[in-house]
């Protein structure tokens, strides 16, 4: 099934100049590129972005994170490219993430992690709107 899944590029990855690897890495999957843009969240999006976090112990922590810098948004699109990407990002904590994966390459640790992926069609149903419109989505 072709699907879409929304991909952030986090902070620390922003600031060490791996976002042009990362993306590399992404594309050399196979996987299209719909929409991207460099994006500094406000304290209202970060927190409204992880709401399903809301409660945890390391909600507070990863909201500053997400605040220290610009962030890459996007959208890519390819055959079952959520759980592909999921693969290709590699475990949460980098330390549990197989060689090869993103995270095992350009993590710090489980917080900076340097990569978000939505993690199901319905996550990513409702965090691709959540950074673009409709008319930034269309391919054709
Ligand atoms: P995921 O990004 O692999 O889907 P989630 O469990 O959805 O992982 O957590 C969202 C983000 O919160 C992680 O990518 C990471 O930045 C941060 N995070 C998750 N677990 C921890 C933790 O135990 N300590 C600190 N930060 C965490
Ligand atoms: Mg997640």
């Amino acid at each position: 099934m072709i699907e879409r899944t929304l991909i952030i590029i986090k902070p620390r990855a922003m600031k060490e100049n791996k976002l042009s690897k990362i993306l590399t890495m992404i594309e050399e999957k196979g996987y299209h590129l719909v929409a991207g843009k460099v994006v500094k969240l406000s304290r209202a999006q970060a927190e409204g972005f992880y709401h399903v976090h809301k409660g945890k112990e390391f909600y507070e922590g990863l909201v500053k994170f997400m605040l220290t810098g610009p962030i890459f948004v996007s959208v890519w699109e390819g055959e079952n490219i959520i759980l592909g990407l999921r693969k290709l990002m590699g475990k949460t904590n980098p330390l549990e993430a197989k060689e090869g994966t993103i995270r095992h390459k350009y993590a710090h640790n489980v917080r900076e992690n340097c990569i978000h992926g939505s993690d199901s069609t319905q996550s990513a149903d409702s965090e691709i709107p959540f950074f673009f419109s409709e008319n930034e989505l269309i391919m054709e």
